[in-house]
């Protein structure tokens, strides 16, 4: 019984040597394309970081255009891009806004390799909403701080920064915070994304290849359904990113299923500047309403924030640049 076992064992062992065996005889294998192996490692994103970034957009109080607020986190947002070695350009320009408002608005543009043609964009908007006009809002002076809506993108980006500015990816990166987002009238989709519309008829060259945008990632329990415009301009970057997000353990928020179709500012850079840019945005499948319950309230304050969402968010975004310069995403 005894010899059996060991029969078996060497026959076992030899058997696994036989598919090694011819290896070590024939010509070493042609080197595989790009394999990870000789990839860039993606950075590890800091969820703390990127929170307390959301925080500090908070605590200058809300970012609504034509205000000090406004003015200050204008300033602070380029002093960190700089900070974190990026090339800055301020693209300030006036729009006029649907109530006739003048609004002395800046995008302010962050570069990475600028003198790559191959390039990817990356945007979230930093200005914050007049007015808590959601019909779930029953007081009328209440104020919006904007800290999903809004901070929570820029946030999150900001972290993006400083790790680019730290690990150097082979691919040119334009993050581009875009101004005047909010100050529309819902009967006018066309009054939203005044920084965004600007953007596309003005990018810088080389134009990226495609581009994702950050909106409301940063409530606990967010659910990024797929948005509708995503999903016509831009579904081979929808279905990579999701891909992505459920392999790298984030799939209770990367909900592949169809959301609603947002005017956001990814529609007007699909549209006007011919990159296709997906949204990632907060869209929950409950209740009939399909943004998240604090949007355009009182209640998106620090409350909402959720480290974990944050790092859901950036991670994937990170592991999205890195892969795609070494060919692998
Ligand atoms: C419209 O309601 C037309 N667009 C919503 C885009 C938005 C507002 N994202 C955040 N706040
Ligand atoms: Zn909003």
């Amino acid at each position: 019984m005894h010899r059996l076992l060991i029969l078996l064992l060497l026959l076992s062992i030899a058997a696994c040597r036989n598919d090694s065996a011819p290896l070590a005889e024939n010509p070493a294998p042609a080197a595989p394309p790009a394999t990870p192996r000789d990839a860039k490692p993606v950075p590890k994103f800091d969820r703390d970081s990127a929170y307390a970034y959301v925080e500090q957009q908070v605590n200058f109080g809300p970012r609504v255009v034509n205000t000090d607020a406004h003015r200050q986190t204008r300033e602070w947002l380029i002093e960190k891009l700089k900070a974190f070695g990026a090339e800055v350009i301020e693209q300030d320009f006036e729009a006029r806004a649907f109530d006739g408002t003048n609004l002395r608005s800046t995008n302010i543009i962050a570069r990475y390799a600028p003198e790559l043609e191959d390039r990817i964009l990356l945007a979230a908007h930093w200005d914050t909403r007049p007015f808590a006009d959601s019909d779930l809002e029953d007081d009328p002076n209440a104020i919006v701080n904007g800290a999903d809506d809004g901070a929570s993108g820029v946030g999150v980006l900001l972290e993006v920064a400083r790790q680019l500015g730290l690990n150097t990816p082979d691919i040119g990166v334009d993050i581009i915070l875009l101004d005047a987002e909010d100050y529309g009238k819902p009967s006018n989709t066309n009054s939203y994304a005044l920084g965004a519309q600007y953007y596309a008829k003005n990018v810088p060259a080389p134009k990226p290849r495609f581009g994702i945008l950050l909106d409301m990632v940063g409530a606990r329990d967010a659910t990024f359904l797929v948005e509708g415009y995503s999903e016509q301009y831009a579904k081979d970057v929808v279905r990579k990113v999701w891909q992505l997000g459920d392999q790298m353990g984030y799939g209770n928020y990367y909900v592949n299923a169809r959301g609603g179709t947002i005017t956001d500012d990814h529609y007007f850079i699909n549209t006007i500047a011919g990159i296709p840019t997906i949204d990632i945005i907060n869209l929950q499948q409950e209740g009939g309403h399909s943004f998240p319950t604090h949007w355009h309230t009182g209640d998106d304050n620090m409350d909402v924030i959720d480290k974990r969402t944050l790092r859901a968010v950036g991670q994937v975004v990170l592991a999205v640049v890195f892969r795609e310069a070494a060919g692998t995403l």
